[in-house]
């Protein structure tokens, strides 16, 4: 009887504790979305001044009037960022007629590498309209701050210092044609599905 009683006792601690586990899990996953939530409206000033693919001097101002996505990466990446620039260039045919309201820009984190010659060489290998922005260190810093992009240089093999990477985060935000942040998909979303999140925003024609 007294085993009984114990055993009865564990599970119910057990349960508890397991209601406990889900409540806090729950309740974190709650308020990193409202984090997300607040990025996105307040945090995020979406202010840069970098040179575009063309060598021409540019910001936020000269896109006035469009809507633009705008993705942080870097050429030598080997993954994340061929695929985003591979999506934007979907969502852009995607878009149809509406893609002329439409700007995406993809800003170098690696200006080291990144020359305005290498970028035009890598954004237009995936879609004319996308448009390469560089620019010195410290015009890179001031644009990723401006819009809470994180990056950090990683080097696997100390022997060969040059081959090194950058851990970047991979955010894709829409920014209204008042330069205003509108939204931010995080990496993994399909083509198709931003596309018409971002059709949603467009005014009718
Ligand atoms: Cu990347």
């Amino acid at each position: 009887m007294r085993r009984i009683i114990l055993i009865v006792s564990i599970a119910i601690m057990v349960m508890i504790g397991g209601f406990e586990l889900w409540r806090t899990s729950s309740f974190n996953q709650q308020s990193a979305a409202n984090r997300a939530l607040s990025l996105s409206s307040t945090a995020i000033e979406g202010k840069f001044s970098l040179i575009d693919h063309n060598g021409r001097p540019v910001t936020q101002d000269d896109f006035r009037g469009k809507y633009t996505l705008i993705f942080f990466g870097y050429t030598f990446c080997p993954d994340v960022c061929p695929t985003t620039l591979q999506d934007i260039g979907l969502i852009m045919d995607d878009l149809g007629d509406d893609a002329e309201k439409v700007v995406p820009l993809f800003v170098t984190v690696d200006p080291e590498r990144d020359t305005v010659e290498v970028m035009k060489d890598f954004v237009t290998n995936f879609h004319p309209a996308i448009v390469g922005l560089t620019g010195d260190t410290k015009a890179v810093v001031a644009a990723a701050k401006s819009f809470r992009a994180y990056y950090a240089k990683v080097v696997p093999d100390k022997d060969e210092p040059d081959a090194y990477l950058m851990s970047h985060s991979a955010r894709l935000f829409v920014m209204g044609p008042d330069t205003r942040p509108l939204t931010f998909f995080q990496y993994g979303e399909t083509a198709a599905n931003m596309a018409k999140k971002i059709k949603e925003f467009l005014p009718q024609s």
